[in-house]
């Protein structure tokens, strides 16, 4: 690839170019960037990122590590935004590294002014260099930074290397140990193509959890950012085992086919989906820039219930705490359902208005602005705050929809149906409501089949749901009474996806859950109020047991939604085999293992061994010392990376179609991160 320079520059002279390297190459400046005092600010700046990474990627575990991934496809996205760009490349080296690769113009490789550096060497080693918007650029999202720009993931990387495409040349640098460069920007060869590529090895100093990149997050990630990012083309490749895997996103119809992708398996109401886009100027702070803000939206109902699908996003980020230009679409969606319906008689003038909830019931929308110098808010610096933006998406959706109901009569008259009976559902919801809050609240009436713990430490406890009586019964014997408490579970439980809210409050399984975890449910559910810090669910490791775990699940994404964000919910994981041998028992968890045992305890062939096929065939000795006991005992952390693809996890399940949710069960929870708990 390229011929490794020995050894790298020499400490004081790092910032002195060999005058003929520089000069050869087609007038471009000679950068005499000596050790001046901003060069030895580069080094530190990049000594920060490596002091406090938490600063710039939020977290060092692996969510943080998936950030430098995001980082460097951003810069290739921003340059597809330009309408450079078209195919973006990821692919997951099997020496574990990671390259991201695209035909845009390539990174500039003359000299940059203010830093007598290459354009190259200035976006990867100057902090905020290259950022999106003038001096010191970049936007600061999601509990970390985004568009820190690309010196972040130098920063952190055992090594990178660029290599740039340009004006018929090949131009590549390589950095070491957190962004060091080894020798300067060199042209490599003639190249007929343009583009950048870069790959980077991330440093185990810094990611000291896991530096293994999952794919099924990138994957997820990538898919977003191809319906996002309609028309442009992304490709992920996973080179590390026997073949490669490899997956490709285009969608040339952009957030409508995020859309009718999250509506698979659900039976619209609207047949195609509706979409609105507008775009407004601004000047900027500095009261001369005029910047363009670009807002889209797409959305369809269907026949669910739930009416918490809307997925809105800024600058391809997900602003899942919502903001202005969520809260413009309420605006319009509610007052355009309103007007039709009173317009068209479906509400008698005594008839209170629909609310937003009502008329969101069923559907899902994807918003996405483009802001040039967007504000965040918020617990996690996801809340969009730029007030201007609530009137552009609001006056877009409200132009838009009101002429596609005008036009469409018969879509119109079914979806105010559709309204009008979630009026009538929530209604008749809150009366049931109510009463189960009621019940809810007063611990006393705690359902009798919950055998409680006895310490009153939350933290501490730990509620085991657990499938069928007999493992229940097991369960109460084995544990350990002082912080385990059990709720045996009756058989499958309600399909809160496919059922109308007053339906779920008269579930008995649904409320004893509720009664127990003891916080409510929905928007007054209060996670500071929960009795047990790990709700763990016990379900037999068979295709039912794997359907009522994602039953639990799909009512805890449902009502419980901080359950699952603040990952309070885990999954048992019982042995699946067990090896009797001189009187003393192993268990295995999967098939693995079982051979690793076989191996270890050096057993015959066709020696017996026992497979599992419920909870109930083990005794509460058992169930503890392999399943319950935190001490011994392997649980799975819940999740939810992108709420999306969950949304689509629990539809696919709980949609008509068979075939998903047979091929969904047999793997594991998609969204689950396994941790040794
Ligand atoms: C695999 C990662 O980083 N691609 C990129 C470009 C193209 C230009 C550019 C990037 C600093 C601030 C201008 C080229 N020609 N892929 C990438 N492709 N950065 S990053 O310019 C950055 C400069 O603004 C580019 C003309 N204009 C821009």
């Amino acid at each position: 690839m390229v011929e490794e320079k020995k050894n790298a520059i020499p400490e004081e002279d790092r910032f002195t170019y060999e005058k003929s390297d520089i000069e050869n190459e087609r007038g471009l400046e000679r950068a005499d960037a000596k050790y001046t005092g901003d060069n030895i600010q580069v080094l530190e700046g990049l000594e920060a990122v490596r002091k406090r990474p938490g600063m710039y990627i939020g977290t060092t575990a692996a969510a943080g590590l998936h950030h430098l991934v995001w980082e460097i496809v951003d810069n290739s996205i921003d340059e597809a935004l330009a309408g450079y760009c078209t195919h973006i490349e990821v692919t997951i080296n099997k020496d574990g590294s990671l390259t991201v690769q695209d035909d845009g113009r390539g990174i500039p490789v003359d000299v940059v002014k203010k830093s007598g550096l290459s354009g190259v060497e200035t976006a990867f080693t100057i902090l905020h260099a290259g950022g999106k918007f003038g001096e010191g650029g970049g936007y600061k999202v999601a509990g970390g930074l985004h568009g820190v720009g690309a010196s972040v993931v130098n920063a952190l990387s055992a090594w990178l290397e660029v290599e740039v495409h340009k004006e018929g040349g090949a131009y590549f640098i390589r950095f070491e140990n957190g962004g060091v460069p080894v020798g300067h920007l060199k042209r490599i060869a003639d190249a007929n193509d343009h583009g950048t590529k870069v790959t980077f090895m991330p440093s185990a100093d810094t990611f000291t959890e896991t530096t293994e990149f999952n794919y099924e997050t990138i994957k997820n990630h990538l898919r977003q950012m191809a319906f996002l990012n309609g028309g442009v083309r992304l490709t992920l490749t996973d080179l590390r085992g026997e073949a490669p895997v490899t997956d490709t996103f285009l969608y040339n119809g952009g957030i409508r086919e995020y859309v009718t992708y999250i509506n698979t398996n659900k039976i619209p109401v609207n047949p195609e989906v509706i979409y609105c886009q507008g775009a407004e100027s601004v000047t900027l702070l500095d009261g001369v820039t005029k910047e363009r803000i670009y807002a889209e939206v797409a959305m369809q109902w269907t026949d669910s219930y739930n009416s918490d699908g809307t997925y809105s996003f800024c600058n391809n980020i997900s602003t899942k705490e919502g903001g202005t230009h969520v809260e413009g679409f309420n605006l319009a969606l509610n007052r355009i359902i309103n007007d039709y319906a009173r317009k068209f008689k479906f509400l008698d003038e005594d008839e209170a208005n629909f609310t937003t909830d009502d008329c969101r019931e069923g559907l899902t929308a994807v918003i996405s602005v483009k802001h040039p110098n967007p504000q965040y808010e918020g617990q996690t610096k996801t809340k969009l705050g730029n007030s201007e933006v609530r009137k552009i998406v609001s006056t877009v959706v409200g132009e838009h929809l009101s002429r596609f109901l005008l036009e469409n009569p018969g879509i119109a008259k079914l979806l105010i149906e559709k309204i009008k009976n979630a009026a009538k559902a929530r209604d008749a919801a809150r009366v049931a409501r109510e009463k189960a809050r009621k019940s809810a609240l007063d611990i006393t009436t705690l359902p009798g089949k919950l055998a409680d713990c006895s310490s009153k430490d939350p933290e501490k406890c730990e509620l085991f749901i657990v499938e069928g009586n007999s493992a229940g019964g097991s369960a109460k014997t084995g544990r350990d009474r002082e912080t385990q408490a059990i709720l045996p579970l009756r058989g499958k439980i309600l399909n809160v996806e496919k059922a109308r809210e007053d339906r779920i409050w008269a579930n008995a399984e649904i409320g004893n859950m509720i009664t127990a975890i003891g916080a409510g449910v929905r928007d007054n559910f209060d996670v500071s109020k929960i009795r047990y810090h790990k709700i763990v669910i016990m379900t037999d490791a068979d295709v039912d047991g794997d359907h009522i775990r994602i039953l639990l699940l799909t009512f805890f994404y449902r009502f419980m939604r901080p359950l699952i964000d603040g990952g309070y919910v885990y999954i048992a994981q019982p042995p699946l085999y067990k090896i009797d041998l001189k009187g003393k028992a192993y268990y295995a968890y999967n098939d693995a293992q079982l051979a690793v045992l076989k191996k270890a305890l050096n057993l015959k062939e066709g020696y017996p061994f026992q497979r599992y096929k419920g909870l109930g065939e083990m005794d509460a000795q058992q169930l503890w010392e392999t399943t319950m006991d935190p001490k011994a005992r392997k649980m799975i952390r819940i999740t939810v990376d992108d709420a999306a693809t969950a949304e689509k996890a629990f539809t696919d399940l709980m949609g008509d179609d068979v075939l998903p949710r047979k091929a969904y069960i047999s793997e594991n929870a998609k969204f689950a991160s396994n941790l040794d708990i």
